[in-house]
């Protein structure tokens, strides 16, 4: 026999006994695809328009129930690049979901608790409420409420119809294969009247006994403020007066994986082109702009929402000379920094808008 079916003979028997040697040629080339200078990514930029977000969640609103077989009336931003991915084809980018919830006057969304990460990012309505932990917040648009892993939550209407993001790092979690779920026995818990006064656990003093930050609310008023503060200053190149939502008890990111930003881009105002290996998932709350992803032009408006895959140059511009434009966001950044993978560029010399 010649030495290449001895190869393969040998080849066989190893895969039989669940081995593999690497000495393979086709398996070496294959391997050797991934094995690229910059990263590679199958998410692709993706832009969902506010009309068709609005529209779409407007019709389920009257065809879906919250009948306790649905339990949340949420529309996904499914990222195009995923849908072949076994496993990941449920998500906006390869650690992060984001969806828009409708919640109805008289709607109650049960309680459950699961070991990812989620926040509500508030874009229309008022009056409504989430339950964490016992903890009643009133969400009102701007705000953003944390709802830690393992922290039971649920959702309540008795105002308006109300809209919110959905921010979560579940395909993360999924792919780690240690996600966790669980309903809330007898379905909605119930508020803890002794917390009235979280609605005023903002700012900077905070309480001796909480080790770790648990449901948390960063009102509109306040941020705004800040950003308002700071409109006078120099801002970052690559995002203009940007904020990040701090965690209060450590200063660190939002959450331990994922974390919130706001940014405000002047009237006019056009930033640098830079890149890095997070990923980052955008909603226009104010005003309207372009921002372009590896040279292609993605024009926003208020409530539209998009993604920037990692890795991929990027810039934004506010297209108004006038009026200001606000983007939320949230980003993978910490679980890369976490694992000592943060990486990021400056794109020198690269054309703008
Ligand atoms: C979830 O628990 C909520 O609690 C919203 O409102 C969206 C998407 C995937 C998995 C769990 C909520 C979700 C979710």
């Amino acid at each position: 026999m010649s030495d290449r079916n001895l190869i393969q003979e040998l080849d066989r028997e190893l895969e039989a006994k669940n081995f593999q040697g690497l000495w393979n040629e086709a398996l070496w080339k294959s391997d050797a695809k991934l094995m690229t200078k910059d990263p590679k990514t199958a998410v692709l930029p993706c832009l969902w328009k506010w009309n068709d977000i609005e529209h779409y969640l407007r019709q389920a609103g009257e065809l879906v129930g919250l009948d306790g077989k649905v339990e949340r009336r949420t529309l996904r931003l499914l990222n195009p690049g995923l849908k072949d991915l076994r496993g990941q084809k449920h998500a906006t980018t390869h650690t992060v979901h984001m969806s828009v919830q409708l919640l109805k006057p008289g709607e109650l969304a049960s309680s459950h608790r699961h070991n990812f990460g989620a926040f509500r990012f508030i874009v229309e309505g008022r009056g409504a409420y989430t339950v964490v932990e016992g903890e009643k917040f009133v969400m009102e648009p701007g705000d953003l409420i944390l709802n830690p892993p393992m922290t039971w939550h649920g959702h309540g209407n008795d105002a308006e119809p109300i809209m919110w993001l959905d921010g979560l790092d579940y395909p993360l979690i999924l792919s780690l294969q240690v996600l966790t779920w669980e309903p809330f026995p007898g379905d909605f818990q119930p508020i803890k009247e002794s917390f009235k006064s979280a609605a005023y656990r903002v700012g900077m003093a905070r309480p001796v006994w909480e080790k770790a930050a648990g449901p948390l609310a960063y009102k509109w008023e306040e941020t705004y403020r800040t950003l308002k503060g700071l409109e006078g200053g120099e801002g970052s190149p690559f995002d203009g007066v940007a904020l990040e939502y701090v965690n209060p008890v450590d200063g660190g990111h939002t959450f331990p994986t994922m974390s919130c930003g706001i940014q405000m881009l002047r009237p006019g105002e056009a930033t640098q082109t830079h890149r890095h290996n997070s990923s980052t998932v955008y909603h226009a709350f104010r005003g309207s702009g372009v921002t372009v992803i590896d040279g292609k032009r993605y024009e926003w408006e208020k409530g539209d929402c998009f993604v920037v895959p990692l890795w991929s140059w990027h810039s934004h511009q506010n297209q108004s000379k006038k009026e200001e434009a606000i983007l939320f966001s949230m980003n993978d950044r910490p679980m890369l920094e976490a694992l000592k993978l943060y990486r990021e560029e400056a794109g020198e010399g690269m054309p703008k808008v």
